[in-house]
């Protein structure tokens, strides 16, 4: 079995070690061939000092440090997920938090379930068995409405595509168009994928509030790029390909 994580960082000198330790020993535990691909993007903390110090000690982590563009002031989250998920070289790829948001036993649940024949597969807080943990309810509310609204305009069969935390064969993302830079990259991935007649699935998880850092989600920016994203792709798929076969 062969797997790529990848990481996002942004000022995480806090979560980024004891988070590399943690998807180290689930690895090697596993014994799974696997790489750790941390992808930092204009950390002005300790994050790039501890990542350039395990990479220097572990062959298995190939961190990306991305340039500071200068058209990217905001959150690059989705652009970093997408560049390290092209470096990659394992066929099979989890994406999984840098401010140790996610549960590792997810981990194999994720993998059992692509290896049974999903394509993608998320750790969802929101069906059965998964928990929204201490994540706080305005936040909780809305992405879970995030999911819902994809249910119904796109009819995607999973719980919980807001959340970034999945796994993928990566042969499936040379097929898509993804063009979300931030956050949106999440539902975007999701909502593409099933109207590309890919299989999605899902695994509960339950979700950790961080502890330490700081967040770089702003609701209200995250709330219009969600919206924004649906109505393009619901006039994308729903009015534009129809009306190419009237
Ligand atoms: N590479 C990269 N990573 C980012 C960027 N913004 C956030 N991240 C990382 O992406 C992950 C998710 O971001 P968070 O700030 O935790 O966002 P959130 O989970 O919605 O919010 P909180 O957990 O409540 O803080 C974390 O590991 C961040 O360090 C970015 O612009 N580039
Ligand atoms: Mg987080």
């Amino acid at each position: 079995m062969k797997i790529s994580f990848i990481i996002p960082f942004h000022n995480e000198e806090k979560n980024c070690q004891p988070m590399l330790k943690k998807v180290l020993e689930f690895a090697q535990k596993q014994k799974f061939s696997y790489e750790i691909i941390p992808v930092d993007d204009r950390s002005t903390d300790k994050t790039k000092i501890i990542l350039r110090d395990f990479a220097s000690h572990n062959k298995h982590i190939k961190p990306l440090y991305r340039k500071d563009d200068k058209e990217e002031k905001g959150n690059t989250m989705g652009k970093a997920l997408l560049e390290g998920t092209m470096k990659a070289e394992n066929p099979i790829i989890i994406w999984t938090m840098g401010d140790l948001a996610d549960d590792t036993k997810t981990y194999l649940d994720i993998i059992e379930k692509i290896n049974s024949g999903f394509d993608i597969v998320f750790g969802s807080r929101y069906m059965p068995g998964g928990s929204r943990g201490n994540l706080d309810l305005l936040k909780a509310f809305l992405s879970s409405w995030g999911t819902r609204m994809a249910q119904f305009f796109f009819g995607v069969p999973v719980h919980d595509i807001t959340n970034a935390f999945r796994g993928f064969r990566k042969e499936i993302i040379t097929h898509l168009e993804l063009k979300s830079t931030g956050f949106s990259i999440s539902p975007e991935f999701a909502i593409k994928a099933h109207l590309a007649g890919f299989k999605l699935g899902e695994v509960p998880t339950v979700y950790i509030n961080r502890v330490e850092g700081v967040s770089s989600f702003k609701l209200f920016k995250m709330t219009k790029n969600y919206l924004k994203l649906y109505l393009d792709l619901f006039w994308q798929f729903n009015i534009l390909q129809k009306s190419a076969y009237q």
